[in-house]
């Protein structure tokens, strides 16, 4: 990242945050009902931090279970079968605001979350177009899709390489130079295609067989110089200098330095947001409507919404947040970054992912899986 002393300092404080999470779970422990009262989450791995979820468990005595998922699209499949058990959900703002058409997430119950008053009134709005009146969730963390770099090695491999732009992937001539490091893309259909689209000049919610087929035609030629599309795989293997470049999310290029670091391996990676534009996405904290434990539900989403609490998680993933109250605790390096909380230039670049119909989105699916598949 660009401040490499300030991502040392974030880390040697996530391990005093640890260390200071330990003292609080003996607390939790004393307390007679803690085990009786559950809260059950699925979202991203690296997403919550354990101690975060810790101090959670040490104030309100509900205990959480936390199952993780690689993609959108698992945890959208698993949403609309239903029955999932899950109290908690982390759908970015377009599947939820797919999920909540199908009825699949409850109202939230706004008086059991005094402090969704810390959060940014512009994102609110943001996601309003979403869900309208904000009465299905309450923004998380958020961030961009970009340009995921291990120097020393795409140095050695090209002077100057185009690192701020897409060019690193989706010119062939340049992609191919960085095979034998390893590259990888995030198996995000939605998004990586509305990036392949905005970068050829098209519109990236197009419905237009013809620019769909101009995508896969580009992606075709990526596809013999990218090693994996293992999303959950990113973060370790950059940070083990297993692989050299990734399209992937802002947070994890943060997440795969601090790792590097941690390991003492002398691996460094620096992310940048594409100068063509990228997507921003936000995501999104709501309830399934078959929630079996809705109170706690929203008690946890609440607590989530505690400025001091939602900054250590931004403090230490690299993600930006959505709670406006929370600019204050974050760490002075990490707000003025400009690949972290983007200026108003740069921001100015980046789309929203937005809704398309079911014949656009399988003609989508459709170029995905050819070029994930190489067919
Ligand atoms: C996982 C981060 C996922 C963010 N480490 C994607 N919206």
């Amino acid at each position: 990242m660009s401040a490499k002393t300030g991502i040392r300092a974030l880390y040697r404080r996530a391990l005093n945050t640890t260390a200071a999470a330990c003292l609080l779970i003996g607390a939790a422990a004393s307390q007679a009902n803690a085990e009786k009262q559950q809260v059950n989450i699925t979202a991203w791995a690296e997403y919550f931090p354990r101690e975060v979820l810790d101090s959670f468990e040490a104030e309100t005595g509900i205990s959480v279970v936390y199952d993780y998922f690689d993609s959108l699209e698992q945890l959208e499949t698993k949403m609309l079968a239903g029955a999932t058990n899950y109290d908690v959900v982390l759908p970015s703002a377009l599947v939820a605001n797919r999920l909540m058409q199908v009825g699949a997430l409850a109202e939230l119950d706004q008086e059991k979350l005094p402090n969704r008053g810390n959060l940014d009134p512009k994102i609110m709005e943001f996601l309003s177009r979403h869900d309208e009146d904000n009465r299905h969730g309450v923004p998380y963390l958020w961030g961009t899709t970009g340009v995921i770099y291990n120097p020393a090695l795409i140095a050695e491999r090209m002077e100057n390489a185009p690192v701020d732009s897409l060019d690193m992937f989706f010119d062939p001539d340049v992609v191919s130079k960085f095979a034998d490091c390893g590259v990888a893309i995030i198996d995000s259909p939605e998004e990586i295609m509305a990036i392949a689209l905005n970068y050829l000049g098209l519109d990236p919610f197009t419905s237009d067989k013809a620019d769909f087929d101009k995508a896969y035609e580009m992606l075709a030629e990526v596809w013999p110089h990218v090693r994996h599309f293992k999303t959950a795989s990113i973060i370790n293997d950059l940070a083990r200098g297993d692989l050299c470049l990734a399209l992937g999310w802002s947070g994890d290029a943060g997440l795969a330095y601090a790792r590097a670091l941690e390991a003492g391996n002398g691996v460094e990676i620096a992310y940048s947001i594409p100068q063509e534009g990228t997507e921003v996405f936000f995501d999104f904290m709501s309830v399934p409507d078959d929630a079996p434990h809705p109170e706690n539900a929203h008690a946890f989403i609440n607590y989530m919404m505690k400025p001091d609490v939602i900054a250590s998680v931004t403090n230490l993933y690299y993600y930006p947040n959505g709670n406006q109250a929370s600019l204050e605790f974050v760490a002075p390096e990490i707000r003025s970054d400009p690949n972290v909380y983007p200026g108003p230039e740069l921001m100015s670049k980046l789309f929203p992912n937005l809704p398309r119909d079911q014949k656009s989105l399988r003609l989508l699916n459709r170029a995905w899986t050819r070029f994930k598949t190489g067919r």
